[in-house]
């Protein structure tokens, strides 16, 4: 369904799960640490690191509310196992955000920065597929605070920690850095369909040194 409108997207079907994984019913809240509280008045979304004008972008909440709004049906597949499959996000793709504050040529990597200081990386051709998005909704209503009101990444075929709930920035990175997860024994890449669950499985070049 390229060029249909149609996120482009790894998707495994309704009967074909990632290897290792199982199906979830109902959606469960896996996270690190305390559910942050919104305040709409301090809250922004920063996209900074190497932008091509050397220029740090900022929106605040309404105006983030106001960028283009997409829709994504997209699969989450847990590290931990559990997976959902057909989920339907909208939000602000990953693809608008980087018109609007576009990489410098030397971009390769991207830190995610989420509340508390939490963070992902992902290599830039990894967010930069047209099924990612700041998901501000799920199936047509709003993110509850527990499932990252009022931002969470989505990056469809890695593994969901590669998606940080409650999204405060995107730096753009001319070279690895590993995130949290990453620096604590989880894969650096984390394709689900290869199973990149954990560091130790990481082959040479699929990794920044520690
Ligand atoms: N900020 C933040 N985002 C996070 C995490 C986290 O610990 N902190 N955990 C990730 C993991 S491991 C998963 S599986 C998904 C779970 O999303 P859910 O709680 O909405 O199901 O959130 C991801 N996003
Ligand atoms: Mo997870």
């Amino acid at each position: 369904m390229d060029g249909m409108g149609q996120p482009e997207s790894r998707r495994s079907g309704r009967t074909q799960l990632p290897p290792g994984q199982r199906l979830q019913r109902g959606w469960p809240v896996t996270h690190y640490g305390p559910v942050p509280k919104f305040r709409p008045d301090r809250w922004e979304f920063r996209v900074f690191g190497a932008t091509v004008d050397g220029e740090k972008h900022c929106w605040s909440h309404e105006e983030f509310s106001a960028l283009p709004y997409d829709t994504v049906l997209a699969d989450l597949h847990c590290v931990t196992k559990f997976s959902m499959l057909g989920v339907e996000w909208g939000g602000v793709t990953t693809r608008t955000i980087m018109e609007l504050a576009p990489p410098a040529p030397e971009t390769t990597h991207v830190m995610i920065w989420a509340e508390y200081g939490f963070s992902s990386n992902v290599r830039l051709s990894d967010f930069a597929v047209d099924s990612a998005l700041f998901a501000t909704h799920r199936g047509g209503e709003p993110l509850t605070a527990e499932h990252g009101f009022p931002v969470r990444l989505i990056v469809p075929h890695l593994y969901a920690w590669k998606g940080p709930k409650w999204v405060r920035g995107v730096e753009y990175m001319t070279a690895d850095r590993r995130g949290f997860w990453e620096e604590r024994g989880y894969h650096n890449i984390g394709d689900p369909w290869r199973e990149q669950r954990f560091s130790y499985q990481e082959e040479p070049g699929e990794g920044p040194e520690f």
